[in-house]
């Protein structure tokens, strides 16, 4: 009661409030719960043609060592500082000439490469060589010392995807730099891949991941086998055509805690029903030309281009040739959507 009679205006109230510590609910509350969400990110192509000629400008003018991972990243325009590509997700361009050594580290963000041009790299990830070639999908999980060498003759060119993002809105990074600069190969070339058979085999004497997927390398080879497989059976979805994803071989699930990575194919003439979904995603165009509509917006996109969708946006695929598929690499954040509870979707 004396306590309250000490203030003798509004303003002084909500003054005082302030200096407390405290903010008035009743005056965010519209702003904080919004009806849906409202993704800051906008819709984006990024023009591979645009982006090629300024990753051979850097590689030819910034030396490796100076700048460890010469990475162009694909930011986005509403996301510019901290710099992402989606809410909590990250994409870039990464190029790496022959002979050229980029040094060992490791992160507490999960990371995956997709192979957008080149051959005759590796990844060295916990002592194990994974190559790298044209079109395959290489995976670096959380906290895994990892460096890059090419023993090729021409320039390598491959996207990365890292979930850096959410883990710096959980405030769980850590990171380090590998003392000797390089990891030592300790166990056989290419092992990972080999030995699981993609998951229709799994070594039962090493200590199963349900975490991480253990595969280093899932090779363009399979990849296309499994597209050209069903290209001409599988009915697919009416909204985004015939999907896979690579799978993590102990649980059947995605590869990581984070990510959902997929192989995605709109044949000739697709035109895919609109939908949205709470998780974004972002795809790289491996192959044909098409438009996406999302939103209000519309992207047209062709091979090496990438293209954000952010999450609850309202999307739909058009493959514009009538002879020709077209395939994507994707990535979204739908696993830690799911197992958070917060996935939801909306099929016109
Ligand atoms: C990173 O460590 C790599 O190791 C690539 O190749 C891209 C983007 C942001 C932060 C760390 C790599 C990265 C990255």
């Amino acid at each position: 009661m004396s306590l309250v009679s000490e203030i003798s205006s509004d303003k002084e109230a909500y003054d005082e409030l302030a200096r407390c510590g405290g903010a008035p609910l009743w005056h965010h509350l519209k702003s904080m719960f919004s009806h849906e969400p409202h993704s800051t990110a906008v819709p984006f192509c990024w023009s591979y043609e645009k982006l090629r000629p300024l990753a051979s400008y850097f590689a030819e003018h910034l030396p490796i060592e100076d700048a460890q991972r010469r990475v162009l990243m694909l930011v986005n325009p509403q996301l510019q500082d901290p710099p992402a590509t989606l809410g909590s997700l990250f994409a870039g361009f990464q190029v790496l000439l022959p002979g050229e050594q980029a040094p060992a580290h490791r992160h507490t963000a999960n990371a995956f490469r997709f192979i957008t041009e080149g051959h005759g790299a590796y990844t060295t990830v916990d002592g194990e060589r994974v190559p790298m070639n044209t079109g395959d999908f290489l995976l670096t999980a959380g906290w895994q010392w990892h460096d890059h060498y090419h023993a090729g003759d021409q320039p390598m060119v491959w996207l990365d995807g890292l979930d850096f993002p959410l883990v710096n809105m959980l405030e769980v990074g850590f990171y380090e730099q590998y003392p000797d600069g390089v990891q030592k190969p300790l166990v056989p070339e290419g092992l990972s891949t080999k030995q699981f058979i993609h998951g229709r085999l799994n070594p039962l004497w090493s200590e199963p991941s349900r975490v991480n997927s253990p595969i280093g390398n899932y090779p363009w080879t399979e990849t296309n086998r499994a597209l050209e497989a069903i290209a001409d059976h599988a009915e697919g979805s009416e909204y985004d055509g015939t999907v896979l994803e690579y799978s993590n071989p102990w649980t059947g699930g995605s590869v990581l805690p984070t990510m959902s990575c997929r192989i995605q194919r709109l044949k000739p003439g697709f035109s895919g029903r609109p939908r949205q979904q709470t998780p974004g995603i972002i795809a790289h165009v491996i192959r044909g030309e098409g438009t996406t509509i999302v939103g209000d917006t519309t992207l047209n996109w062709k091979k090496n281009d990438v293209i954000a969708i952010p999450g609850w946006q309202k999307y739909r695929h058009i493959n514009d040739s009538k002879t020709n598929d077209a395939v994507f690499f994707t990535f979204s954040n739908e696993p830690a959507i799911r197992s958070l509870g917060f996935y939801r979707e909306q099929l016109d």
